[in-house]
């Protein structure tokens, strides 16, 4: 995917050109993952630009830090401020924004204890993660021979950089083979999550999505939508399913702040329902992006106006 540089970047509370935003061949997290980040989307809303649960994101890439034992130096609020300042500076509305912190450059040697810490904040505009069509008309994917790396290998709730490799792997895989996206099974073989994305199944009008015990990332778009759908009148169940189950459903859909609600068509080449977006699907996509844009006052408290 490419990307459309912005001018400034947030640079350990600077804001400096986006081409001198770089880190040493010796950064600690090049090597090794030793990262944490986050992915945030800001809005058009008719009261200006507003990002969606920021605060939200902030609390999970200082939890995601802790378990890697990195201290970021900034507080969540030095950092929601952080993340709003970088979006207006550069004078953006509708974008991604990107927060990355990492251990850099000190010694050589696996253990990044004592090492400088550095924190990042990009913003930049992002379209459809995976293509207006695949949100319009649903994705393609299939499931992947790499298991979501387990509980028991990783510290597979937080959103550390190391674990990316795992998800890479999975959706090199997924293209290689003519498919969008990746489903990854865990390790006790049940549906966990996308490379990026969490999953939902619709059955009989009822919607489930794998528990955060399944090993998968806790997403704060998942979060927002179990909430939602359960304001919108739908049984919702955190609960385990199998590949077979993905089969039988009628409808299945991935969120994430990237990929927002998208809906699903096809899982290793069979469709899902008649291959179209399913009614469940597209009313709580019309209703998410709805609430994004800020056009529902009910959810007003999950955007943070950038003023
Ligand atoms: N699972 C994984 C593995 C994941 O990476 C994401 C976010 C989610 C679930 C959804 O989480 P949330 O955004 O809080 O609802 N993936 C990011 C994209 C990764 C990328 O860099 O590409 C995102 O959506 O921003």
């Amino acid at each position: 995917m490419q990307i459309q540089p912005s001018e400034l970047i947030w640079k350990n509370g600077k804001l400096i050109p986006w081409k001198d935003a770089t880190v040493h061949v010796m950064t600690h997290c090049l090597h090794y993952g030793t990262g944490a980040f986050e992915g945030i989307r800001s809005y058009s809303t008719a009261s200006g630009p507003a990002v969606f649960r920021l605060r939200e994101h902030m609390e999970r890439l200082q939890s995601s830090a802790k378990a890697i034992n990195m201290n970021l130096q900034f507080s969540v609020e030095e950092l929601c401020r952080a993340a709003k300042d970088t979006v207006r500076a550069n004078k953006l509305v509708s974008c991604y924004i990107r927060p990355i912190a990492f251990y850099g450059v000190s010694g050589v040697g696996v253990n990044p204890i004592g090492y400088p810490v550095e924190v990042f904040i990009v913003a930049f505009p992002l379209g459809a993660y995976l293509g207006e069509e695949g949100l319009k008309n649903g994705i393609r994917v299939h499931t992947s021979s790499w298991h979501r790396a387990s509980s028991a290998t990783t510290a597979a709730t937080a959103k550390i950089c190391g674990n990316y490799l795992n998800s890479a792997l999975a959706v090199m895989e997924a293209k290689l083979n003519g498919f969008d996206e990746a489903v990854l099974l865990n390790e006790l073989h049940m549906v966990a999550e996308g490379s990026g994305e969490n999953i939902f199944l619709v059955r009989q009008g009822r919607l489930i999505t794998p528990p955060l015990n399944a090993g998968i990332l806790p997403g704060i778009t998942r979060e927002s939508i179990v909430e939602l759908a359960k304001d919108m009148g739908y049984s919702v169940s955190e609960q385990n399913f199998t590949r077979g189950e993905m089969y039988l459903a009628d409808e299945l859909f991935f969120t994430g702040t990237a990929a927002e609600v998208t809906p699903i068509r096809e899982v290793d080449r069979r469709l899902v329902g008649d291959g179209r977006p399913g009614p469940v699907t597209k009313a709580i996509q019309t209703r998410f992006l709805e609430i994004v844009k800020g056009k529902d006052p009910k959810y007003s408290g999950w955007l943070d106006p950038i003023g």
